[in-house]
């Protein structure tokens, strides 16, 4: 299996659907290599402990995460499955973006950003990281959200160790619409 489609199918495992290779991930995400690399093995991926390194430290956007430690993995956020990440409340930038599909713009508008199947909101440090993570499904909008202003209300944040800022949820009123001509040109962007 090449690198790209290895990296999507630890995503799909670390973060979605464990039990499609048969292994439980503990309460903070983490499974041991071993068991990881012999599940794989199991149901006819192969991936020696050299290519989970080489995917792990390639990954563009740092995915995931081994504890040298312990000798488990994880991936860093993106889960649907029940995970404590075990991330402290952290104060955002005063502001913050979120890219996302131009057919979404009226419902977000009408109800605010939701975290759908994630576990929370993600949101973008800058710009040209928000284009990207919109581009990923064609024209696209970007919106700022004024974080300072949720921050006052008690609202909490949440900041992965790859640089994604998390919370529950965005009201409208914290959303503008960036004007188009702002918008920078966005880089493909692929796993890993
Ligand atoms: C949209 C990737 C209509 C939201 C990326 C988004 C990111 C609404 C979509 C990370 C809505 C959910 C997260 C509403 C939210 N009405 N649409 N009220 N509220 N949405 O993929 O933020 O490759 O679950 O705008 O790079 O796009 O996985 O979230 O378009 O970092 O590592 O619902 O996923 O990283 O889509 O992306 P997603 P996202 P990874």
């Amino acid at each position: 299996m090449n690198d790209v489609k290895l990296s999507k199918r630890l995503a799909l495992v670390l973060r979605h659907r464990p039990d499609s290779i048969g292994i439980d991930l503990d309460a903070n995400g983490w499974v041991p290599i071993h068991t990881l690399l012999a599940a794989l093995d199991e149901h006819g991926i192969s991936c020696t402990r050299a290519d989970l390194r080489r995917v792990v430290a390639n990954n563009d956007k740092k995915r995931y995460e081994v504890d040298e430690t312990t000798d488990r993995i994880r991936a860093r956020q993106g889960h649907s499955v029940e995970v404590d990440l075990a991330l402290e409340p952290t104060v955002p930038p005063p502001v913050l973006f979120h890219g996302t599909a131009h057919r979404n713009v009226s419902s977000i508008l009408a109800t605010g950003l939701n975290k759908g199947g994630r576990h929370h909101v993600h949101l973008s440090p800058d710009r040209d990281t928000a284009a990207r993570v919109g581009a990923r499904r064609g024209a696209y909008v970007l919106f700022g959200v004024d974080s300072a202003a949720m921050t006052s209300t008690g609202q909490t944040f949440w900041r992965t160790e790859n640089g994604v800022w998390l919370t529950d949820r965005v009201d409208p009123r914290y959303l503008n619409l960036d004007a188009p001509e702002q918008r920078p040109v966005p880089h493909r962007q692929s796993q890993p």
